[in-house]
């Protein structure tokens, strides 16, 4: 039998302003509900928001993940945003943003207690199953490139109302701690923002550092993948780093691989599960 999850009240939304009022640079937009966040931004972005426009839901009601697949989450169960940036990045700088948010919320994770890791390029387990999701996109508007940093990460969801088997909450992971969903959002936007912040305003070494920091953060490096590739087939090996450009390096029998978009799944030999 399944019991009833506990009512689940609206985002505290005086509670989230007053947390990033000494934010400079962030701000909020509520919506009860929308399609997604994401598309809400890249409308916003198109009309010309600047950096720092947060787009926030209480539900979405057709969430998106990469490559057409969808994210879905009971209403308030979670917490569904999205922050539009202006990057001034040559084009190799860009891979860096969905790894940078994929270590930015794991690091937040972290710090509150949870046992997150980052699994390459952006996926937040919890510890073996996923947390968050992030999408961002690049969209061309009158004043140039913006960047849609979306981010779904589940708070509440109880076990039969996960989307899928490899889903998990905070929630349902450490039952023991609190998640007031204002505080989580404030405390991942504003590390996002500074994280952001000091890389997009650093020199060269910003980067080497962040991407040193990404490798050993990432759960995906020292073990068995597969790795489909967006044009079509399959990889298999080893990860065994993330190097500078953010790609994922494969060890595979005929030699060494670098990934730099494409769907990892962690193989292990025993049990035999896999974390899509
Ligand atoms: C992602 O895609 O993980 C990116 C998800 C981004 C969602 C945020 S919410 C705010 C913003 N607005 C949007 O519309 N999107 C962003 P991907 O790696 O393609 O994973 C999608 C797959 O995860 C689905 O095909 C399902 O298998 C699974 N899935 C769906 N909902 C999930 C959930 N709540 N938790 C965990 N897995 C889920």
């Amino acid at each position: 039998m399944t019991s009833a999850p506990a009512p689940r009240p609206p985002l505290d939304t005086a509670r989230l302003v007053a947390a990033l009022d000494d934010h400079d640079g962030l701000r909020p937009e509520f919506l009860d509900e929308t399609d997604s966040t994401n598309a809400v931004a890249a409308d916003r972005a198109r009309e010309g928001a600047p950096d720092g426009t947060l787009v926030v839901a209480d539900h979405q009601r057709a969430g998106r993940g990469r490559l057409d697949r969808g994210w879905s989450v009971p209403p308030r169960a979670g917490l569904s945003f999205s922050l539009v940036l202006r990057p001034d990045l040559p084009p190799h700088g860009w891979p860096w943003l969905p790894l940078l948010t994929g270590l930015t919320v794991t690091r937040a994770l972290v710090d509150l207690g949870y046992d997150a890791r980052v699994k390459w390029p952006n996926d937040v387990l919890l510890p073996e199953r996923k947390v968050a999701g992030i999408l961002v996109e690049r969209v061309a508007t009158p004043t140039g490139p913006a960047a849609v940093l979306g981010i779904g990460l589940n708070v509440s969801i109880a076990e039969h109302e996960l989307p899928v088997p490899t889903a998990t909450s905070l929630l349902l992971a450490r039952p023991d701690l609190e998640s007031d969903r204002a505080d989580l959002l404030a405390g991942i936007v504003r590390a996002l923002r500074d994280r952001y912040d000091a890389w997009h305003g650093g020199d060269a070494t910003a980067t080497t550092s962040l991407a040193a920091e990404y490798a050993a953060a990432c759960d995906t490096v020292g073990r068995a993948v597969r790795v489909s590739l967006p044009g079509g087939g399959d990889l298999t090996g080893r990860a065994v780093d993330v190097d500078a450009s953010g790609m994922l390096v494969v060890e595979t029998a005929g030699g060494v691989e670098r990934v730099g978009a494409g769907d990892v799944v962690h193989v292990r030999p025993a049990p035999d599960t896999e974390v899509e």
